[in-house]
């Protein structure tokens, strides 16, 4: 059975899961909308993802007792400058749930949940890839620095990135 202080962390990272994956489907809109077909194609996929983690808590919650909340998510920006603002976005918000994900591990272990504490090790280690490609695609298009032919073959990579992705299960 969930504590209540559990089960309401575990609460809060459904809603920054359902508000990664809607505001990845804007970003995978809009570069759909400029023609970058393959960071559209890599951001839906993102979007997929980012909603099989929130239905992983959601059953999670449910299958230990708790009641899993579905929150209503606010409207995500739907314009961006660049493909260096959409991944230096997603970077910043990554680093933001990796800290929210490290403070449900902090209370799962002040509440001696060892069993969430080891049910969210899959997130931690989930975080640290999402940085390290945020990361990576940041820097690759700081180098580019906005030169037409090294972003056509950025978007063409993200491209073959998404179709590589193994599909996760829920
Ligand atoms: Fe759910 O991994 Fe990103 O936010």
């Amino acid at each position: 059975m969930l504590s209540k202080k559990v089960e309401k962390a575990l609460n809060a990272q459904i809603l920054l899961e359902a508000e990664s994956s809607h505001y990845y489907l804007s970003m995978a809109s809009w570069a759909e909308s400029e023609g970058y077909n393959g960071t559209a194609e890599f951001l839906y996929t993102h979007s997929d993802e980012e909603r099989i983690h929130m239905i992983k808590l959601v059953r999670f919650i449910n299958e230990r007792g708790g009641k899993a909340l579905i929150p209503s998510i606010k409207e995500p920006a739907s314009k961006f400058k660049s493909l260096t603002e959409v991944f230096s976005i997603i970077l910043k918000h990554e680093e933001l749930v990796t800290s929210e994900i490290n403070k449900v591990v902090d209370i799962c272990l002040s509440e001696k949940d060892y069993t969430t504490h080891n049910f969210m090790q899959w997130y931690v280690a989930e975080q640290l890839e999402e940085e390290a490609l945020a990361k990576t695609n940041v820097d690759k298009l700081k180098l580019m620095g906005g030169d037409k032919g090294a972003l056509y073959l950025f978007d063409r990579d993200l491209s073959a990135a998404a179709k590589a992705k193994p599909n996760e299960k829920q």
